[in-house]
């Protein structure tokens, strides 16, 4: 790995005031600029109590605890010096300016983190739940990102991706030896393991979804006539009256965001002006913000007046480009209109329920209907992940399919194709798969034979 040369530094706590300010510094300067800001290179590890000086003429800056990590043993890999003063914007500025004078430069969002990956102290996938854990937003976000950190997901890609090396070091033996065969490589006996490895990976595809979803939360959104209780059910899902309500059609003009967490998952529901043709400037800006709303909507609520269920009066109805988006049809006012609450069964496929947004009834089974639509699930065995992941996970999945279809005509071409699955699966960690191969296929055979 080539020394990385620079020196960085950050403020590690939030901008503004608080208690505590936290600069943190890393590279090789460190200790050069411990020197000089606070007169040694502080115990490594231990809580020192120190004046920060201005190394141009000797002033104190700050009073506060000095805190040294020695490369390799820190969170970077590197030396790190953190200096913890007081919480104001004045003074970390200061100290920030001085270590700056001193030879760092301000670091790049993240660049600690990746730091950490470059030195080997993280795989990707921790780095990205490092991310994952600061911007979650519920405790059970939260929680599956401590998991990812911890190396959960990591060791499962892992586990995964040698039982695929494994598979390769006989089928290379099988194609470099093929006029004195290593082993016998059964078509069934591959075709078996092949499979095993593609359905494992299928079920952490499944376990990964929920996981995206988790990470980045979901945007559902309600729309409807005018008039229909789209804000009265934004009110009984987020329990407080965030949205006006009136009798009089047209109330809702600009859209209002609330986010709610439904079983560990952070929603954020917009409700939106009704939808229909009108003359009234600010209407038709409401009317073309909802329908923008729509469009970028992981799932949309389509509230319908029981008492009058004309989908006409949805006026410029759904544009287009929104035809895919998932779709929970809610029929409202159900405590007038008689209609049974709950699940409402449906000739097609998609969720239909029934619901009073005034009395609440109906609401619960909305709320596990639009986990069920999202494909969102609780579970011990939920995986942080990310969209990257997943592609990867899919990317590998159609690759050891490749593999299955060359197993007897194309030893060559199934090799090639389980290189590849590796491959992807080493994207997630982000680890160089080529070399472990190598060292692989020569610390199991003895190629002096
Ligand atoms: N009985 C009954 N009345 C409801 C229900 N939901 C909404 N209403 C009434 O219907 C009227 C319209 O409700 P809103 O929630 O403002 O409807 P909206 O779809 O947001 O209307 P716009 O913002 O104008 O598009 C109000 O008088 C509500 O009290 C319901 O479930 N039952
Ligand atoms: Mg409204």
């Amino acid at each position: 790995m080539a020394q990385i040369a620079e020196t960085i530094a950050a403020q590690a706590t939030p901008a503004g005031f608080g208690g505590i300010g936290v600069v943190r510094i890393s590279g090789p300067k460190v200790r050069q600029i411990a020197l000089e800001l606070i007169g040694t290179v502080p115990a490594p590890r231990h809580a020192t109590a120190t004046s920060f000086l201005d190394p141009l003429d000797g002033r104190v800056l700050d009073y506060g605890i000095a805190l040294f990590f020695p490369a390799p043993a820190s969170y970077t890999g590197e030396d790190v010096l953190e200096l913890h003063g007081h919480g104001g914007p004045v003074i970390v500025d200061q100290i920030l300016g001085r270590v700056g004078a001193l030879g760092a430069r301000l670091a790049r969002p993240g660049e600690f983190t990746e730091r950490a990956f470059l030195n080997g102290k993280l795989d990707l996938v921790q780095a990205e739940a490092v991310a994952d854990l600061i911007d979650s937003q519920t405790a059970i976000a939260a929680r599956y990102a401590i998991r990812s950190l911890q190396g959960v997901f990591s060791k499962e890609i892992n586990a995964i991706s040698s039982v695929i090396a494994e598979i390769r070091v006989y089928v290379e033996a099988n194609i470099d030896f093929s006029d004195e065969p290593v082993s016998d490589l059964g078509s069934d006996q591959a075709g078996e393991w092949l499979e095993q490895v593609r359905e494992k990976i299928l079920a952490l595809v499944d376990r990964s979804r929920p996981g995206v979803l988790l990470a980045r939360g979901a945007k559902v959104v309600l729309f409807g006539a005018p008039n229909v209780g789209k804000s009265s059910l934004l009110n009984a899902l987020a329990r407080s009256e965030r949205a006006i309500v009136t009798a009089t059609p047209g109330t809702t003009r600009d859209l209002i965001e609330v986010t709610v967490e439904l079983d560990g998952l952070a929603v954020s529901l917009f409700d939106t002006a009704g939808l229909r043709d009108s003359n009234d400037e600010v209407e038709v800006e409401g009317v073309r913000r909802a329908m923008a709303a729509i469009e970028s909507a992981d799932l949309v609520l389509e509230v319908i007046d029981d008492l009058q269920p004309r989908p006409a009066e949805v006026g410029p109805g759904l544009t287009p480009g929104t035809a895919g988006i998932k779709r929970i049809v809610v029929f409202n006012k159900c405590d007038l209109s008689g209609r049974p609450f709950g699940a409402v069964r449906a000739e097609e496929g998609g969720h239909r329920v029934a619901i009073s947004a005034t009395t609440r009834e109906g609401i619960e089974c909305l709320e596990q209907a639009i986990q069920d639509e999202l494909g969102y699930q609780t579970g011990e065995d939920i995986i942080m992940a990310r969209r990257r992941h997943v592609d990867a996970l899919q990317r590998a999945i159609g690759h050891l399919g490749q593999a299955k279809a060359h197993i007897i005509s194309a030893p060559e071409l199934l090799a090639e194709e389980l290189r590849l699955a590796q491959r992807a699966l080493g994207e997630i960690t982000g680890e160089v798969t080529v070399e472990d191969l190598l060292g692989q296929i020569f610390s199991s055979f003895c190629i002096g034979k």
